[in-house]
């Protein structure tokens, strides 16, 4: 990364800290992200908020869908974002949702504490400088097959447009893999990035791997590897979940991962050099 761009660590050698309501990312500070992927009624994502709310510091889900097909359940829309927002209030936690368009972005803005761009729109460029020139944190995904070059180009679209916030995210990328894991999560990104940049790094080891089997060593690799947090799909019955059901953990499961978490984060913390 060169010197002059704004996200280089050569440029701002101190860690970014990202500030999403009342919680730090990065800088030291780890955030659990998590709630399901997407909000499918109220009770949903409610009863799943209260579940994890002394277990996560932010509440995601998903009221505009970038589906694989046309035909899959294409999210709820402002509704959904209505949803979340009260879950959000109900349990304290600051709330993260997807934006997949331009034209969305001050609407969505006015529900939730922080916008995230997916992983199928990391190089809109059209939505990446809308995101930039407000004032919400900005989540950015790694698409599948996008280089780490081109992941920190696409932050700098945000940076350049005037918002600092970014909290950059590894979620697997396009392998040969696909008999066992949906994509293979780049661990290898983390330090890379932490190296080159300044932005705050977490991880998305549901998307990542897309079996629940995989998230809880996935996750402690993810911390071990230096990420400055993680988002994780919860739940409460995965089996009748309309999107990524089979990547979600339940509710107890996240909660004994969180308390996994907590502790190496405090542990990598203390045995820093
Ligand atoms: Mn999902």
């Amino acid at each position: 990364m060169e010197s002059l761009h704004l996200v280089s660590r050569e440029r701002q050698p101190q860690d970014t800290i990202v500030q999403v309501g009342e919680v730090k990312i990065g800088g030291g500070n780890t955030a659990l992200i998590a709630g399901p992927c997407s909000v499918e009624d109220k009770g949903q994502i409610m009863t799943i908020a209260q579940a994890i709310k002394d277990s996560a510091q932010i509440l995601r889900g998903g009221a505009y869908k970038p589906r694989t097909s046309p035909y899959s359940f294409q999210g709820l829309g402002e509704e959904g974002l209505r949803y979340l927002q009260e879950a959000g209030r109900a349990t304290g936690l600051p709330v993260v949702t997807e934006i997949m368009s331009e034209t969305e972005v001050d609407l969505v803005a006015d529900y939730v504490d922080m916008l995230q761009i997916g992983a199928r729109n990391m190089q809109n460029y059209a939505l990446l400088k809308k995101v930039g020139a407000q004032g919400k944190p900005v989540l950015l995904k790694r698409g599948a097959a996008a280089t780490i070059e081109e992941l920190l180009l696409s932050a700098e679209y945000i940076l350049a447009a005037g918002n600092s916030q970014v909290v950059l995210c590894e979620r697997g990328i396009r392998t040969f893999s696909h008999t066992y894991t949906r994509n293979t999560l780049d661990i290898s990104a983390v330090p890379i990035l932490q190296h080159l940049t300044h932005l705050p790094v977490i991880v998305d080891p549901s998307h990542g791997s897309g079996d629940w089997n995989l998230i809880e060593p996935l996750s402690l690799a993810a911390l071990a590897a230096g990420a400055d947090g993680l988002m994780i799909e919860v739940h409460s019955a995965p089996e009748f979940a309309l999107s990524d059901g089979p990547q979600s953990l339940k509710p107890e499961k996240y909660r004994a991962l969180a308390r996994r978490l907590k502790r190496l984060a405090a542990f990598l913390k203390e045995d820093q050099p």
